[in-house]
């Protein structure tokens, strides 16, 4: 069984970067926490604090764009319509609003330099680092937490000599028009969001901090704070920014960081840390997992990350596992921001990708774990960010194409932004909203709750409407398609990647039509609507396999031409995961495509993309596949230090497509089937897992031996039926609400 310390991330050293400090969260504050005995700092950002303001992007000469681009397209004239598609269809600005830090908390402890028996951890049971060291026969220790019940970072120093701390407490910022005042025990800092891309940045922001002693003093100095001799100090800081929703901002940082503040003082240190352990443990708890235990489990972190390719380290596996589902309950909770290319932490002003929402695969990837590791209301985010779109993104529908629904391209950030973005080659794909739609359809697969599709359905409705009005017959093949359009980020000729009908833009047009019709029918309505949707499905092209035996990218078999051979989207295989469309059982011949896919496109990629990889060879049931390009992901080219997912540099979406990655393995519930262990790798041959959630709103335990299943449990809070699989055996189970079966092997 795994010790205590199984869930733990611990070093020997201080974080002397960003990809070695350590993750807190509490889904809209976040802290990375170094360390440094000496010098500590505590990285900060909210996750309101964005560039710019409300802003137009919608470029105005769109409408005629698109239909001459649709022109070229259909005449082949691929690179004169992406030309045009630059020039004419694409937003202005060209890029969309970066995410920005906060600032830091910076500690200066004098005489502190040398120290030893240094230990640095993280705890993905409690959601707290501690420090601890000892600096000539007196130790210390700091424990940090950022806490979801009372909104604060909290931060405890505390020593077994009386009297034993004094330090200098400062804020930082990167950001403009900062103002830092020290007054009695508090520190604030107020300042601005940056403009960016042409766009004025008019949000305002404020970092207060509280500094409680027992023993000692605490005295302000010109811009910071001077705690002499304390025997224990507790430190509260609360951040704000007046974002009140994407079309206002009128918020009052400074009253909210306040009262945040005030109330938090009232409770001790020990009462807002219990609460805010009980919170975290409520979600964290609901999952364990044992892949096995050896030796290595017992090397600092970092160690084993650096050795992961020599070592036989199943509970490395294990600690990835949880540390997604950590990272999902540290940055997304209902009432924050979704979780964004790096979750809700960003040390830089100008970071990669602008740290925003890229959704072409990316934050679709954030929350492909939460579902089936029974973090279900952590999606909360998503679904608030997705009705903001089904609202902005009606204009964007309607001066671009003309056409009624609403529509987001391939991006967007806090401003809700739906334009196409970054350049034709990349932008130019009216799908990333609808995919993102399928997560509230998702929900329902898994909790059958029929309440929630009155939520989901006008969203769904909106989506799907939008793809009725823009969808064109295909001169030749008479297909409707979606154009221009890419497949994404791939190129089909040198240079070219815009289209018409993509592969996977019918693969999701499938199942949002289908989601819609099967909500409609649910709520017994909509009917000429459903009527339509099925005739036009009726006409959508066709998954293909082209004359290489491969799932074909694009409506033409162009993949042997195509440039880039081993591209890093796998766009098409969208239909084998996460949509169920292409499976070994009911679809065996586009399974054999897609493998045929897999295997061109290789192995070795970047973060994300290899996560994706391991996904598709799950639902391919090769475990042994899969657990190698497992290890690819925690090859420390790919999995830094601080085991946070490197594209390069750090993008988070690979650490969560890695955790769904090692569910896929253990458990599959697409198709109308309940899969029992569909693809368990020989590394984690003896093993458990408890509390995984399936579609039809079930609950599994699995254990295991010797890569034999030996026990599983089933429950049902509404009650439902299902089938299970291990292997080639199939067994009906039918439970009521509130019921429990045990399966034997
Ligand atoms: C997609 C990928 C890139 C990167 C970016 C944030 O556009 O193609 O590799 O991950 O998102």
């Amino acid at each position: 069984m795994p010790d205590a310390d199984a869930l733990k991330l611990w070093y020997t050293q201080p974080a002397h970067s960003f990809d070695e400090a350590l993750p807190l969260g509490n889904g809209r504050l976040g802290v990375m926490h170094y360390g440094g005995a000496a010098h500590e700092r505590l990285g900060l950002n909210e996750d309101t604090l964005w560039a710019g303001s409300p802003y137009e992007s919608v470029n105005p000469k769109s409408r005629a764009g698109i239909v001459e681009a649709r022109r070229l397209i259909f005449a082949g004239e691929h690179a004169k319509a992406q030309a045009l598609a630059e020039t004419d269809i694409i937003a202005r600005p060209l890029k969309q609003m970066p995410y920005l830090p906060a600032g830091d908390l910076l500690l200066e402890f004098v005489g502190h330099e040398a120290v030893t028996d240094y230990r640095r951890e993280l705890d993905l049971a409690t959601a707290i680092t501690r420090v601890s060291y000892e600096k000539q026969g007196t130790r210390f220790l700091r424990e940090v937490f950022v806490s979801p019940v009372d909104q604060v970072v909290a931060m405890r120093l505390s020593s077994n000599q009386p009297g034993a701390i004094s330090f200098d407490a400062r804020l930082t910022s990167l950001l403009a028009d900062l103002k830092i005042t020290a007054q009695g025990d508090t520190l604030t800092l107020t300042g601005k969001g940056t403009d960016a891309y042409s766009i004025e940045g008019k949000l305002r922001f404020v970092l207060r901090l509280r500094v409680v002693c027992e023993g000692g003093t605490v005295t302000a100095g010109r811009d910071s704070l001077v705690i002499r001799d304390a025997s224990s100090v507790t430190l509260l800081l609360a951040m704000a920014t007046s974002f009140k929703s994407y079309d206002d901002i009128t918020g009052d940082p400074d009253a909210i960081t306040r009262a945040t503040i005030d109330a938090a003082a009232r409770k001790s240190f020990d009462a807002l840390r219990s609460d805010h352990v009980a919170e975290h443990q409520r979600l964290m708890g609901r999952v364990t997992i044992d892949l096995g235990t050896t030796p290595a489990a017992a090397l600092p972190t970092d160690q084993r990350i650096a050795q992961s390719a020599k070592l036989d380290d199943p509970a490395l596996a294990a600690l990835y596992f949880q540390f997604g589902r950590y990272l999902l309950i540290s940055c997304s909770r209902p009432g924050t921001q979704p979780a964004n290319l790096q979750g809700i932490w960003n040390d830089l002003p100008q970071p990669p990708w602008d740290s925003k929402y890229t959704i072409n695969i990316n934050i679709q990837m954030n929350y492909w774990p939460a579902e089936a590791t029974n973090l279900p209301e952590l999606v909360e985010p998503l679904f608030a960010m997705v009705e903001d779109l089904s609202r902005t993104g009606v204009a964007t529908a309607q001066k671009m194409y003309g056409a009624r629904g609403w529509v987001c391209h391939h991006n967007t950030d806090l401003w809700r932004k739906t334009a196409p973005i970054d350049g034709a080659f990349w932008g130019m794909w009216p799908m990333g909203g609808a995919w993102l739609a399928l997560h509230l359809w998702e929900r329902y697969q898994f909790d059958s709750d029929a309440r929630f599709l009155q939520r989901a359905y006008p969203v769904l409705r909106g989506a799907s409407e939008f793809f009725l009005d823009s969808m064109i017959e295909h001169p030749t093949r008479g297909f409707l398609v979606t154009s221009p359009s890419i497949s994404p980020e791939n190129a089909h000729h040198p240079g070219v990647s815009i289209t018409a009908g993509p592969t996977m833009d019918a693969q999701i047009i499938r199942d949002l039509f289908d989601a819609t019709i099967s909500s409609a029918r649910v709520l017994k309505m909509d009917d000429d609507f459903v009527a339509r949707l099925s005739a036009a499905r009726a006409k959508l092209p066709p998954n293909q396999i082209g004359s290489g035996g491969q799932l074909q990218e694009w409506l033409e078999d162009w993949d042997a031409i195509a440039p880039e051979q081993e591209h890093r989207h796998i766009s098409h295989l969208y239909g084998l995961f996460p949509s169920g469309q292409i499976d070994v059982r009911t679809t065996p011949k586009l399974a054999e495509a897609a493998k045929v896919t897999l295997n061109t496109r290789g192995d070795v990629t970047t973060g994300w993309a290899i996560a994706w990889r391991i996904n598709c060879w799950a639902r391919l049931l090769d475990g042994e596949r899969a657990h190698k390009i497992f290890n690819l992901l925690l090859d420390p080219s790919r999995t830094y230090p601080n085991m946070l997912d490197a594209h390069p540099p750090f993008q988070i979406d690979g650490n969560f497509g890695g955790t769904s990655g090692i569910t896929e393995l253990l458990l599959q519930s697409h198709g109308g089937e309940v899969h029992l262990l569909p693809a368990l790798p020989r590394a984690w041959s003896t093993g458990s897992v408890t509390g995984l959630r399936a579609r039809g709103g079930f609950e599994v335990d699995i254990t295991w031996r010797d890569g034999v299943l030996t026990q599983a449990k089933l429950r049902s809070a509404r009650g439902g039926s299902c089938v299970v699989r291990v292997g080639d055996k199939t067994v009906n189970v039918t439970l009521a609400a509130g019921g429990a079966v045990e399966l034997g092997g």
